[in-house]
């Protein structure tokens, strides 16, 4: 998935944004894993950033200004935990991670869902990689509510652009033209929503005509498949994904789904990517019930950050480390609840850090 030409910097500089709950445990094993790589990447200068649904209870904002503008002008790249965001409407609270999606214009959510064979020379049973919009969709987040002589009324407005629908056509072009299979799956609901979902339909499946492509897709085999059936094969075939591209919520849902099939949420990584900016961020979410148990699943942290190097260019350090996850993973020692295990997190974390 690396994107980057070889890099030059001299250091790395890289925000870390805990959020809430377990984000608060699992983001230091990202950070001592980055460390843990010496000299295979330039020196990293990390900077602790404030946001999530605590930081708005105690400050009355979600996502400081401050932590916008060190991630604007300061870092070269970030990785961000997990927010609480609550079910009810909260005045004045909006989710800071889709704020900061859309501020620091990460246009694309990329998650692989990757199984680690038994054999370290077989492949994967499961192997493909969600490319998710990540900026509008339900997540416009344009909600009305009025009440009328039937009662309540709830209305939100679906944004699909043929520029967003374009771009994450092209990103999702790229990371298929990169892998073995050279595979891409385009999920939709155009035969029921065809003017939203049918502009996304068409916009991705015309990135390979567009002059400036000239022809660089042409190895991609494309597919295309309404949502609900691409659940339900999903679970009963995954071995026909290589890489789908979905709207926004589709995106969400079809990776968090994904994930079931390797095992555990607390496995799988993701990058938020833009044209400028890379920030990691485990797939999970905030579990405030094992919050301080030291049972929270370190290992898709660690692995965003391996993603977000990979990114950046630092293939090697990047392989390291999934190396080392993987190590951990097929020898089974040392594994936290979630996947069977009577690990504490600090227990992997070390694990891992010993294989690094
Ligand atoms: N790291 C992913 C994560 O935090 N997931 C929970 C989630 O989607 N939260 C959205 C929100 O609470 O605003």
């Amino acid at each position: 998935l690396a994107t980057s030409a070889s890099p030059t910097r001299q250091s790395l500089k890289i925000g870390l944004i805990p959020g809430d709950g377990i984000g608060v445990e699992v983001i230091p094993a990202a950070k001592a894993a980055i460390v843990a790589l010496g000299s295979d990447i330039p020196k990293p200068d990390f900077v602790d950033l404030d946001a999530g649904f605590e930081c708005f209870t105690r400050t009355g904002v979600a996502l400081p200004e401050e932590t916008v503008r060190v991630l604007e002008e300061e870092c070269d790249c970030a990785i961000f935990g997990a927010v609480s965001s609550p079910t009810r409407r909260v005045v004045g609270y909006s989710s800071p991670i889709v704020g900061l999606r859309k501020r620091l214009d990460l246009y694309a959510n990329v998650r692989p869902v990757t199984s680690v064979a038994a054999d370290p020379n077989e492949k994967p049973d499961v192997d493909l990689v969600v490319v998710r919009e990540n900026t509008e969709c339900l997540y416009v987040k344009q909600e009305e509510l009025k009440h009328t002589e039937n009662g309540k009324e709830a209305r939100a407005t679906r944004l699909i652009t043929e520029r967003a629908s374009r771009r994450i056509g092209q990103m999702a072009f790229d990371i298929a033209l990169g892998r073995p299979r050279k595979h891409l799956t385009v999920i939709h609901k155009s035969n029921v929503l065809s003017v939203t979902d049918g502009l996304f339909r068409e916009t991705v499946r015309e990135v390979p005509t567009l002059p400036e492509v000239n022809g660089k897709y042409n190895d991609v085999q494309v597919a295309e498949q309404i949502v609900d059936s691409a659940v339900y094969r999903l679970f009963r075939e995954p071995q026909i994904y290589d890489v789908m591209v979905a709207p926004n919520l589709y995106g969400d849902i079809l990776s968090d789904a994904a994930a079931a099939l390797v095992g555990s949420l607390g496995l799988v990584p993701s990058v938020n990517a833009g044209d400028k900016f890379i920030m990691g961020e485990p797939v999970h979410g905030s579990a405030p019930d094992i919050l301080g148990l030291d049972i929270a699943n370190p290992l898709a942290s660690i692995r965003s950050a391996a993603l977000m190097l990979r990114f950046l260019g630092y293939v090697k350090g990047a392989d390291r480390i999934d190396r080392a996850v993987d190590e951990v993973i097929r020898e089974g020692t040392v594994l936290t609840p979630d996947l069977g295990g009577k690990g504490k997190t600090s227990e992997v974390v070390e694990a891992v850090l010993k294989k690094i």
